[in-house]
């Protein structure tokens, strides 16, 4: 690898972190690919698999050593969800919330107390945590969301609806965001709060019914009359929960971006595997050229995703921010996947249309990534606004 300069909170060095790549990717090989079918059938990832994860520190990854945890920083994160995702995604979900999305509001905006109380147990897998935004009504539209949290005396209180909450029937705590000041409909009026599954009155629904991503679920979390404690608001401010929730999705979407990639490699892998065994004609059918051009395509893209996934997590390793760096990384290689998953489906002929092979399951799954932590569209909006702003103007 080439030697890089380090950021200033890169606690892991290249080669330890070289290792624990390699490590992750036999693991992957050895114990995650096998069990794709079982996971697809079943849905739901082996408890077995969940305590190794455990084991291997998966749960910690992001989280500072001074909290328990290994803190890779962003490139390295990036680097180990490609590795990761090179099996199906449902093992992602296990440890990937307390990575990235279930921890990170804490661990950006949190208080010093906050902090403390919760990253050592998501660090351990003690607590499996959720992140909590859309609504019924609220989806792409974030800023519109109507779930109340209502302060009286030291707490505050809780009405309202969420939908779409990924590891919702597992999760231990949730990042909650909620509207804190009714008199401001817009992203002002929205704050973050750390709420216990446990609370009374918080209920979740039941699981829904997807076209992939079997072995993770999402579910409603319902808030009725929930009683948060005030040491709950993230960052004991109010009015910042929005921009807490966009921050964590800046790097939310960088994971997405990477996890494209490794699901992207996976699938040229399994085409190329066939277009060179699988014979037509009286050869391999790697052997014709529109075949190889499908293939060609497919790697030059998945390069061009895994450098722009990478050179936004150095951004955001190097200033703290990169929005639209990371919109991009992840508009480009979520679409970039569902095209490879179309030429992959292409390679394999009507074999990757039955279930016998992974390209059917691998092509549903890879449909999520143009959708959740951010739409295509929204994504372009993000990238059309910053470089506006670059250039002086103030798009709409
Ligand atoms: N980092 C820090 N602050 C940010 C930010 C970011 N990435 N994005 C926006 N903000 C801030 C803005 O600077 C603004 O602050 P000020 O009011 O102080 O100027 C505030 O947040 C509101 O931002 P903006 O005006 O851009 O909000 P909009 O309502 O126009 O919404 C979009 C912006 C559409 C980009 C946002 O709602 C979004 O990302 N939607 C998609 C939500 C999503 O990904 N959902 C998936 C859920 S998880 S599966």
């Amino acid at each position: 690898m080439e030697a890089q300069a380090k950021s200033a909170d890169q606690y892991v060095d290249d080669d330890s972190f070289e290792g624990m790549l390699a490590a992750t990717t036999r693991f992957v090989r050895e114990r995650l690919m096998p069990l794709e079918p079982q996971v697809e059938e079943r849905d739901e990832v082996p408890e077995e698999i969940v305590g190794a994860m455990k084991e291997m520190g998966f749960f910690g990854l992001s989280i500072a050593p001074e909290f328990g945890g290994s803190g890779l920083n962003a490139e390295q994160q990036a680097r180990f969800q490609m590795a990761l995702s090179l099996s199906s995604p449902a093992f992602r979900y296990v440890y990937s919330s307390n990575l990235g999305i279930g921890s990170r509001g804490i661990s950006l905006d949190g208080t010093d107390a906050q902090k403390a109380e919760f990253l050592p147990r998501l660090a351990s897998g003690e607590l499996v945590g959720a992140f909590a935004l859309t609504e019924p009504d609220a989806g792409s539209d974030a800023g519109s969301l109507t779930t109340r949290a209502e302060r009286r005396g030291g707490d505050y209180v809780l009405n309202g609806a969420k939908r779409f909450i990924t590891n919702a029937t597992r999760a231990d705590v949730f990042t909650v965001m909620a509207r804190t000041d009714p008199q401001s409909p817009g992203a002002s009026g929205i704050s973050a709060f750390i709420v216990d599954r446990a609370s009374a009155g918080l209920s979740v629904g039941k699981p829904e019914k997807k076209m992939g991503h079997r072995g993770s679920q999402i579910a409603d979390v319902v808030f009725d009359n929930v009683v948060v404690p005030a040491s709950r608001l993230i960052g004991a401010v109010e009015g910042k929960g929005f921009r807490t929730a966009m921050k964590t999705l800046d790097h939310g979407r960088i994971n997405i971006a990477a996890m494209g990639v490794g699901m992207a490699q996976r699938l040229l892998d399994e085409a190329v595997a066939y277009a060179g065994t699988r014979r037509q004609f009286g050869r391999a059918i790697i052997d014709f050229q529109l075949v190889q051009a499908m293939l060609a395509d497919s790697e030059a893209e998945i390069q061009a995703a895994r450098a722009m996934t990478l050179a936004a997590a150095r951004r955001i390793d190097a200033t703290g921010t990169a929005v639209k760096d990371a919109a991009a990384a992840k508009y480009f290689s979520s679409e970039m996947l569902c095209r490879v998953a179309d030429r992959a489906m292409q390679v394999f002929g009507g074999a990757g249309y039955v279930a016998d092979y992974p390209i059917e399951r691998m092509y549903r799954d890879a449909r999520l990534l143009r959708l959740y932590e951010g739409t295509s569209q929204i994504l372009q909006i993000v990238i059309a606004r910053a470089i506006g702003n670059e250039h002086g103007f103030r798009v709409a």
